[in-house]
């Protein structure tokens, strides 16, 4: 080969039959011989003079000359393309759309290309001449705009497509807040979770959020009410108001008596709720609630209402299930956490902060208590840690032994001993109460307000059937009667 009259070496490629026509197959001198890359785009159009001597035809050498030209099949010269309109909008549900392409050349090949991965080219991707490029744009599930392009050489459509809205659901449509001060929750749930979460608050608030993910707890808490009437607050978040009341004296004295129940095969609740200590239907409430190995029955008012509603701890994970809703029916409405999970992690509810929802807990190796203080569901900064206990076999048991309003902690220890924390100091002293009650083997423990008076007492769920309760806080036997009695029946007392 000889280009502008010089020679060009080439690399002759080996010739195979079999394939089309018998065909000279040449590499010129810019490929690296040993690799199979294509050859070097030219910087222009090159004309090469190709002559192929000694070729024998029926015995006898001839020459061929022929001219060639390498070009770069990339570059389109003097070809423009137009693309309209240059930009549109989609919104953030997605959507489709065309465009118009005119290409100066009906000959000229072009490539529509998508510079994002959301942005489909839902017609053809090459063509000649004048097209209708096509697209469609996937729903956006972030908060931000985004923006994709069409291009066609270097024609481009971009396409601006708008975020999702932000959405801001609340656990609860209000709040309240105890006369004397003090602090509360609630959750707000942030959708998509890429949005950001302002509030202003009425004065008199202290107002902290928690962010975990889509999920934002906003903690607020007042001082007393002083004002002698009751007194609203309000936290707007994202221009939804959150109403928070604050009575203007102390609440009469609910009278929420605690009735019996079982926890029956692991998963069905049978509870007295007419208090008659018999199972009727369908005055009392019978339902499935759990179910899997080991689950551990807890009770509480999760939500305030009032009323006492199921649970279980599932002890191979830390998870609490918590009938939040207190429908009988795990469902939407409901709570799940993660709280405690080490093995052998005895779980307890109680209302640590007297604002009228039961927080859950652990009691941890026999002597080490871990309360979810603030209500969140998580182990953090604002909960409680301590020892409490500490004798091999102490059970913890939960109450109001003094009335107050907080739930506070105490121990069932070898079988009859109560000590229970009566000065909430969260230490064995000379505050406390201690005295025993029960002494057969196999008394289980159980806590309840038995007459409605604000304080909780003891009570001994003893054979798997039998209730001995304190009813009058005497430690003598107030009350007794058989309620349960199959086989691993596991108390639960509530206000159901
Ligand atoms: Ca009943
Ligand atoms: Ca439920
Ligand atoms: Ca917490
Ligand atoms: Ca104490």
């Amino acid at each position: 080969m000889t280009r502008n009259g010089s020679s060009v070496p080439v690399r002759l490629e080996p010739y195979q039959t079999g394939y089309g026509e018998n065909t000279l197959v040449w590499v010129p001198d810019n490929a690296d011989t040993n690799s199979f890359l294509p050859p070097q785009p030219p910087a222009a159009d090159t004309p090469v003079t190709v002559t192929v001597t000694n070729v024998r035809i029926n015995g006898v050498a001839r020459n061929f000359t022929y001219t060639v030209t390498i070009f770069d099949p990339s570059v389109t010269p003097n070809v423009t393309f137009t693309l309209s309109p240059t930009s549109t909008t989609v919104p953030y549900s997605g959507g489709s759309g065309s465009a118009t392409l005119q290409s100066s050349s009906q000959t000229a090949i072009w490539g529509a290309l998508s510079t994002v991965p959301w942005l489909h080219i839902t017609s053809s991707v090459s063509g000649r001449g004048n097209a209708p490029p096509a697209w469609n744009a996937d729903a956006n599930t972030s908060s931000q705009q985004r923006v994709g392009k069409i291009t066609v050489g270097s024609a481009q459509l971009t396409i601006t497509e708008s975020g999702a809205p932000c959405t801001y659901t609340f656990d609860q449509p209000n709040g309240s807040l105890p006369y004397n001060g003090g602090s509360n929750i609630f959750v707000v749930t942030v959708s998509p979770a890429s949005c950001g979460l302002q509030y202003t608050y009425s004065g008199g608030l202290t107002v902290n959020t928690i962010r975990n993910g889509a999920a934002v707890t906003v903690a607020y808490s007042a001082g007393p009410n002083m004002t002698g009437a009751a007194r609203q607050f309000s936290i707007t978040v994202a221009g939804q108001n959150f109403p928070i009341s604050q009575p203007g004296t102390a609440p009469a004295p609910q009278t929420r008596v605690s009735a019996v129940g079982v926890f029956r095969s692991g998963f069905l609740w049978i509870l007295d709720k007419n208090g008659n200590h018999q199972v009727d239907s369908p005055a009392d409430a019978i339902f499935p609630f759990g179910g899997v190995p080991g689950d551990i029955p807890v009770t509480g008012d999760w939500n305030g209402s009032g009323t006492t509603k199921a649970g279980v701890y599932r002890q191979a994970t830390g998870q609490w299930l918590l009938d939040y809703n207190g429908d009988g029916v795990f469902d939407s409405g409901d709570r799940i956490y993660n709280f405690g999970g080490v093995p052998g992690d005895i779980p307890v509810t109680g209302d640590w902060t007297g604002t009228g929802r039961t927080k859950i807990g652990v009691f941890r190796n026999g002597f080490f208590w871990l309360l979810d203080t603030n209500g969140d569901g998580v182990f953090d900064a604002g909960d409680s840690a301590f020892a409490y206990g500490g004798v091999a076999g102490d059970r913890p048991v939960v109450g109001d032994w003094t009335g107050d309003g907080r739930s506070k902690v105490g121990l069932f220890r070898q079988g009859f001993l109560w000590i229970l924390d009566a000065n909430n100091s969260h230490s064995v002293d000379a505050g406390d109460t201690v005295f025993p009650y029960g002494g057969l083997a196999g008394d289980v423990p159980v806590v309840g307000d038995w007459t409605g008076s604000g304080i909780s007492r003891s009570g001994i769920f003893r054979s798997g059937f039998f209730w001995i309760l304190d009813t009058t806080g005497n430690h003598g036997i107030g009350a007794a009667f058989a309620f349960g009695g199959a086989p691993g029946d596991v108390p639960v007392v509530g206000h159901w």
